[in-house]
């Protein structure tokens, strides 16, 4: 298959490309190289260097003998966004390529404003390229889990039925994002059913949980196609964070109670899900949602796993929660769809989070101590990063 895949220089984005190119498949990469301006922004980088795309890609084609075309552009610039699909002309999409943390969405009205027109405009131009060249298309969209919150409900996936005053509809799961990049998420998802229902285009929005883990068959095959990994309070997701923290000696950052429950999945399950939907792709005119993440932990209980599997002491500090979320709440999620394709998920047993502990110590001389804590507060407008950084965050 022919499978273009945006956000090809991301931490899941490439180890998505590398997978499929190695499973036979025709792979073009297309990055703006955002996030290395974001790592520069923050004063951040990634805990694994990653070296840049062109080299990455040298790299690849030496270790596999297979090639991958690089695109470099922006989604949000519409004609660049038609030139690539005239040029690689893809069976399938498969779109990492927004800005993607919660807290950079939540800085102050700049970063917000950033993150929503970034995502929603860059699928919006998408939609339109791939509705007017070729509706056959079948897009592949990295959705959240966080687009449902937190009900007191059992989540379903993408759609509930409901029957009110007698009469009886299956509609759109009710969302109710926990931040203004979750929300961004919750804008393609409608953008996307739309194009489906005027245009008859193919979508399946892939609702993931947070991502753990940093090594990949592919990515293993040579240090230089490593991806990348963000511990740092902005980009770093829960465990990766907690890995890092462990190795450091930094008490892990509990925020609250620490009650909050996520779904989780391993990255090697992440390329497995994404091959799964394009093996299966959507029917003509088909929006589907699939919730894709294999167990839900509370943050307390990711921290006590970590703790389990380190060798040494770890400390757990109940960090004021920055955000405003549920520090206790019910949380079910279904998440049969992609098993039922036949995905077969890694869990997160203690060798799991060794061989990631392990990574971490490999590098623990880059770990700048100083990025860990958070620094964005969802109950401010303009964030105190501005003023602790000492630099404008514009
Ligand atoms: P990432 O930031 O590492 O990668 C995203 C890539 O997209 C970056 O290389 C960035 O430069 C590029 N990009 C962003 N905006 C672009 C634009 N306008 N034009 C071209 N390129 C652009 O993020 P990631 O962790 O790899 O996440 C990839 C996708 O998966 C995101 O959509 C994210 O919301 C989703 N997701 C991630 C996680 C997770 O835990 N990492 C969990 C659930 C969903
Ligand atoms: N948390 C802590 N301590 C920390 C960091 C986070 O307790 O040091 C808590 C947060 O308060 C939150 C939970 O852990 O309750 C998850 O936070 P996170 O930063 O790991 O994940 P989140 O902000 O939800 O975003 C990440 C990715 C995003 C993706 C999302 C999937 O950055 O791209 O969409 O996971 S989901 O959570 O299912 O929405």
């Amino acid at each position: 298959m022919r499978i273009l895949v945006l956000g090809g220089d991301g931490y899941l984005g490439w180890p998505t490309a590398l997978h499929l190119s190695h499973r036979g498949h025709d792979i073009g990469v297309v990055d703006n190289f955002v996030r290395r301006q974001y790592d520069h922004e923050m004063g951040v980088a990634s805990l694994v260097p990653v070296p840049n795309l062109r080299h990455r890609l040298q790299m690849w084609e030496q270790v596999s003998g297979r090639r991958i075309d690089g695109f470099v552009g922006d989604l949000t610039d519409a004609p660049f966004v038609e030139r690539t699909l005239d040029r690689f002309e893809p069976e399938a999409v498969v779109h990492f390529a927004e800005q993607r943390s919660a807290p950079y969405s939540m800085i102050d009205r700049q970063h917000a404003v950033y993150t929503q027109y970034n995502n929603v405009v860059g699928t919006l131009n998408l939609l339109y390229a791939i509705a007017e060249r070729d509706p056959s298309i079948h897009l592949v969209k990295l959705g959240t889990m966080g687009e449902y919150g937190t009900p007191n409900i059992d989540i379903e996936e993408g759609f509930i039925e409901i029957t009110h005053k007698g009469r009886t509809d299956v509609l759109p799961y009710p969302k109710q994002a926990g931040s203004f990049y979750h929300l961004s998420k919750v804008h393609d998802s409608h953008n996307i059913q739309f194009a489906c229902r005027i245009w008859g285009l193919r979508a399946t929005d892939l609702n993931q949980g947070i991502v753990y883990g940093q090594e990949t068959d592919e990515t293993t095959m040579h240090p230089d196609l490593a991806t990348r990994f963000d511990y740092d309070g902005v980009f770093g997701t829960v465990l990766n964070r907690f890995c890092v923290q462990a190795v450091v000696g930094h008490p892990l950052t509990v925020y609250g109670q620490g009650g909050q429950t996520r779904g989780v999945l391993d990255i090697r399950d992440t390329l497995a899900c994404v091959e799964l939907a394009l093996l299966n792709p959507a029917d003509k005119g088909e929006y589907r949602v699939f919730n894709q993440f294999t167990e839900t932990f509370s943050v307390r209980q990711m921290a006590n796993r970590v703790i389990e599997a380190y060798p040494g002491k770890v400390h757990v500090e109940e960090v004021e929660d920055p955000r405003v979320e549920k520090e206790e709440h019910y949380y079910r999620a279904a998440h049969t769809k992609l098993l039922d394709l036949g995905l077969l998920p890694h869990l997160l047993e203690a060798s799991t989070i060794r061989s990631l502990l392990a990574v971490v110590d490999r590098h623990r001389d880059r770990v700048d101590v100083d990025a860990i804590g958070p620094t964005v507060d969802w109950r401010r407008t303009a964030s105190a990063l501005r003023t602790t950084s000492g630099l404008s965050a514009g």
